[in-house]
């Protein structure tokens, strides 16, 4: 291992981040270089995210990282999964639809008259979203003909730095057009559901190199000296798969959650896991790093929160701090009514406090009669959902759990993670924090030399520079 810095570039569904990662005889230090909001914007065809926003967010972090370190050995870019831009030539056709835009539950009909939902499953190993890639993609109508590329958001973000064309695996593997077994694009799948196979990049591993940074974005990071010697590395680029790289866990004994808007509950695993059991649980097998597993369900996560705080802040005028509010959740007493965190009426946006009330009135549970009771409600439902997606995944895929591991935001909730514990009765570990950056620079830092190892090595690395916080089960 050597010494040596690079840097990550983070879009997560609410915020992005640029995080300088520094590494010297495999010790890890970080330094966030750049913070934006991620503020999706609705237009008459639908909900958007912001891309030219948040390619703005990460240019003008990248200036500050070599500001900080002219000679990063490279760029790694990761964020959610499934959503896409449509290329022709040199241009994007059109604004990145959001996942949560409602249109695209007529490409959910259109895919399964070709290809039943079980056929699916045997094909790309994926859970039902009614926004995985494919079925925007069947939703896309006219668009569709006028494309000749498709890029997943990070790919696009490394496009626009790089010019090059590429499908990183991990998150191609969101898609559903992806086989679950070789890996390789499903041609005969994507040309049954009017995909042309021509649209789809060629796949890279993480840790392949993309390309170098073109010569008007070397200039606008003030860069030109490094003489394009920083060049843009693939990582796990979806977001999920950097942050479970960076889960400091033994995979044979642990179930990981990374929770952020999402609460992504699984373990990891050398292969899929495609049983009837698996399926109908509604179990994924996403693409991980180093040709892992990632045997995960998706529970709503502090989706719930973020979007009732929104509607509280808009309706009020108040700003609502949130540690706060979660003190005062912690301090509720009495029972609070727990709700099913999976059901899919709190997908779309807007209303969350009200959804979440109808839902408990109509099952005749007690309706939180304030923000601190919503809050210790939201709390409730989700450990619960989560206590129960580990036990699921450990008896799906034979993995005995005896440790949770609860990585990103949710890592900074105790309440939730002593909860998790309690309703779960197993230890749970919490942080780090930036697990999804740690994973993204330690892939890069790997390709580059700086550390070596499997991934193992890596975690271990991880648990030594961040002490994760022990809560243990109360009853
Ligand atoms: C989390 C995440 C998750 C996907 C969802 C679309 O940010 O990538 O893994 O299912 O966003």
């Amino acid at each position: 291992s050597g010494v040596g810095s690079v840097a990550a570039v983070d879009l997560g569904a609410t915020s992005g981040r640029v995080i300088v990662g520094r590494f010297d005889g495999g010790r890890i230090g970080m330094e966030t270089v750049g913070r934006f909001a991620n503020t999706p914007v609705r237009t008459p065809d639908g909900l958007h995210w912001d891309l030219l926003g948040l390619y703005r967010g990460a240019l003008d972090g990248l200036r500050t990282a070599f500001r900080a370190e002219p000679r990063l050995a490279s760029i790694g870019v990761d964020s959610w999964a499934v959503d896409y831009a449509l290329t022709r030539g040199d241009r994007m056709l059109g604004v990145p639809y959001h996942y949560r835009d409602e249109r695209t539950a007529a490409g959910v009909e259109r895919v399964h008259a070709e290809a039943p939902f079980a056929e699916l499953y045997r094909r790309n190993g994926l859970q039902f979203l009614p926004f995985n890639t494919l079925y925007q993609l069947a939703a896309e109508g006219d668009a569709l003909g006028l494309a000749d590329g498709m890029l997943l958001i990070p790919d696009l973000v490394g496009w626009l730095l790089t010019g090059q064309r590429v499908a990183e695996r991990t998150n191609a593997s969101t898609t559903g057009l992806l086989d679950v077994r070789t890996r390789e694009w499903d041609v005969d799948l994507a040309g049954r559901i009017g995909v042309s196979a021509s649209i789809l990049p060629p796949l890279v591993d993480p840790g392949a190199e993309v390309g170098e940074l073109l010569p008007h974005v070397l200039q606008e990071l003030g860069a030109q000296d490094t003489g394009g010697r920083t060049p843009v590395v693939a990582v796990g680029s979806h977001d999920t798969a950097s942050a479970v790289v960076a889960v400091p866990m033994r995979a044979d004994r642990a179930a990981y959650i990374s929770c952020g808007t999402w609460g992504l509950v699984g373990v990891e695993t050398e292969r899929p896991v495609l049983t009837d059991a698996a399926r109908e649980a509604n179990f994924t097998n996403e693409g991980g790093v180093d040709g892992r597993v990632r045997f995960l369900h998706n529970v709503m996560g502090l989706w719930l929160l973020s979007e009732s705080v929104r509607a509280w802040e808009s309706e009020s005028g108040d700003s609502i701090d949130l540690p706060d509010l979660l003190a005062q959740a912690a301090a509720v007493e009495g029972p609070v009514g727990v709700f099913d965190a999976n059901d899919p009426v709190f997908m779309p946006p807007g209303g969350m406090p009200e959804r979440i009330a109808a839902w408990l009135r109509e099952r005749g549970q007690p309706v939180p009669a304030s923000r601190a009771e919503f809050a210790r409600s939201i709390v409730e439902s989700l450990a619960e959902a989560f206590a129960r997606a580990v036990a699921t995944a450990s008896e799906l895929s034979g993995v005995p759990v005896e440790t949770i591991h609860v990585v990103g935001g949710g890592a900074l909730n105790e309440l939730l993670c002593q909860r998790l514990a309690d309703r779960s009765g197993l230890e749970v570990l919490a942080g780090p924090v930036e697990a999804t950056a740690i994973g993204n620079l330690l892939v890069q830092a790997r390709a580059a030399g700086l550390v070596t190892g499997d991934l193992d090595a890596l975690r271990a690395a991880v648990a030594a520079a961040f002490e994760p916080r022990r809560h243990v089960p109360r009853r």
